[in-house]
């Protein structure tokens, strides 16, 4: 069986193919070509594993998980965290054809159990070291609403007989792969989302892989780059922009660090020779913190270039990377979605500086519509249409929000407001999504409001963005009660809900009723100014 999802239509398919774009290649392949290469693949703490071992490793995986009742068109769902052992267990994945949900380490029930019910998978992948995986309970509460679940693997769970590690050392002798066809689904992406259920985006082999290679040309990756992933590694920045797999297809080397704190990256970076990684805004911020606390940038000799992205980086913060990093800056604007641009190393400093780049592909076609759908002549601000040989047609299951969110010619209006220069470099002005982006990790206000509204005592619930200097956005709840009930009480609802914790309201506050447009609907942009005076009095 394979995984179904809306195609791109022939015309264009022919196109993509013929200009080589989609090489009818699955992602298997970026590890194929470097099984016998014994250099160093990924750094994990004191694990180091070779392209050879990976491949092994993940034949090896594969093997068990066939041999325990997993089958080709399956569906998993797997929670690992920054470690080697979500690459051997994606590419082991990818070679049995089955396609994963790689749900974030931060995610909770609330999102695990979102993903398991949309995708049934058969096969759960995840992690003792995480707090929902300490015991068996949630595992009992996710294959209710989840019953395919048949194969449950734990890493860290000791000498268990289903232990990752106990699967990943079952020799695999004579395993051939038998990946899903190059254009079907390879895995899910994640949407960042701004709706009440989180929504899942098939991404194909061909459009993928394509992605990953032009970004490595765009990225300047090759076998001698060492990328370090501070950032989640199962996020599409850390995962194809270039990402891991861009590195992988390279033969360079991935080193691994559990979060992007200067304490924890600076001595990786220095240790192992980083040349590239790729930070949020906030994480640049505290990295240039400490460099000026500790009065040395020397930790960072062998940082050659840094690109940042997932959410707008400051002008101010842009232009000390240079000189106070001594590292070449390169913008990102992408999206799980497909379209991701880059600003280019040879750009001239104004665009890389002020602008969120042009987009990987000359087939990605981007354009600026009004909020009627027409286009809007070049240097206006509106909103983002793209459609193109790695962005998706549409989310998983979801007919009523696809119908929404593209156009009738296949345009995804991905919800940015941004303004293209006659140069085609875009900036991102605002948005019209109702999403929270704090610092790069996204929240659907509806999805809050909705959990928030769960509360006895909660009438109605409002989620918006008040400007952070750290994180450009924070979250602020404004609700409607029935009784007097205190923050902290709020936030344990929330947690006893089971959601991420970024997603947790940064800010409570209480008014007698929300403000309504005319035609109804809680007047959110009058919410954020009302917040934003507050601000500017206090
Ligand atoms: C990346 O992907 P997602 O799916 O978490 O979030 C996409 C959204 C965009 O629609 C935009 O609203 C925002 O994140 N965004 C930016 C930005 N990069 C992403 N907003 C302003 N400036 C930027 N540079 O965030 C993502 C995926 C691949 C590569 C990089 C980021």
């Amino acid at each position: 069986m394979t995984v179904p999802y809306t195609r791109w239509p022939d015309d264009l398919a022919a196109r993509y193919r013929e200009k080589g774009y989609w090489l009818d290649l699955p992602l298997t392949d970026i590890l194929e070509r470097h099984k016998t290469n014994d250099a160093t693949a990924v750094v994990d703490g004191d694990l180091v594993l070779s392209y050879r071992q990976m491949a092994e490793q993940s034949d090896n995986l594969a093997a068990a998980l066939l041999r325990r009742g997993v089958k080709h068109g399956d569906t998993a769902l797997v929670q690992l965290g920054n470690v080697a052992d979500l690459y051997v267990t994606q590419f082991a994945l990818f070679k049995l054809g089955v396609a994963a949900v790689y749900a974030l380490f931060s995610h909770q029930r609330t999102e695990l159990t979102a993903y398991a019910s949309q995708i049934a998978p058969t096969l759960l992948i995840a992690d003792r070291q995480h707090a929902l995986f300490q015991d068996n309970s949630f595992i009992d509460t996710l294959c209710q609403a989840a019953p395919a679940i048949h194969s449950v693997i734990l890493r860290n769970d000791g000498e268990h007989e289903n232990a990752l590690e106990t699967l990943k050392t079952e020799t695999a002798t004579g395993y051939i792969a038998t990946p899903t066809p190059a254009d079907e689904v390879a895995f899910f992406q994640l949407s960042g989302g701004s709706t009440g259920t989180p929504k899942l985006i098939p991404r194909t082999h061909n459009d993928y892989y394509y992605s990953i290679r032009a970004s490595d040309d765009i990225c300047l990756i090759n076998a001698d780059t060492r990328y370090l992933i501070a950032l989640p590694a199962a996020h599409n920045f850390a995962m194809s922009s270039p990402g891991s797999l861009g590195v992988f297809y390279a033969g360079g080397q991935v080193i691994l660090a559990a979060d992007p704190s200067a304490t924890l990256c600076f001595p990786l970076i220095e240790k192992h020779q980083v040349t590239d990684t790729g930070l949020v805004p906030p994480a640049v911020s505290l990295w240039l913190q400490t460099i000026a606390e500790w009065g040395s940038n020397a930790q960072l000799a062998s940082l050659q270039r840094i690109q940042v992205g997932g959410a707008k980086l400051s002008e101010s913060v842009a232009r000390r990377i240079q000189s106070e990093m001594g590292c070449q800056l390169q913008q990102v604007f992408g999206m799980a979605e497909g379209l991701v641009n880059y600003t280019r190393f040879d750009d001239d400093e104004q665009t890389i500086l002020t602008t969120q780049g042009r987009p990987i592909s000359p087939d990605d076609e981007v354009w600026v519509a009004d909020e009627n759908g027409h286009p809007l002549p070049e240097g206006t601000t509106g909103r983002l249409m793209t459609r193109g040989p790695y962005t998706f047609r549409g989310y998983f299951n979801s007919p009523a929000h696809n119908a929404s969110s593209f156009d009738s010619e296949g345009f995804y209006c991905s919800g940015d407001l941004i303004e293209i220069n006659a140069a085609g470099n875009i900036t991102v002005q605002g948005r019209e999504k109702d999403q929270i982006n704090r610092g790069g990790e996204k929240i659907a206000a509806e999805e809050i409001e909705n959990l928030l509204q769960r509360h006895p005592d909660v009438i109605h619930a409002a989620l918006v963005s008040i400007t952070d200097e750290l994180m450009g956005e924070k979250s602020c709840a404004i609700l409607v009660v029935s009784q007097p009930v205190k923050a902290v009480a709020l936030r344990r609802h929330l947690r006893d809900l089971g959601v991420a914790e970024f997603k947790l309201p940064d800010r409570i506050t209480f008014v007698d009723a929300l403000p309504l447009t005319p035609v109804g609907k809680v007047d959110k942009k009058l919410l954020r100014q009302q917040l934003a005076d507050q601000q500017a009095q206090a």
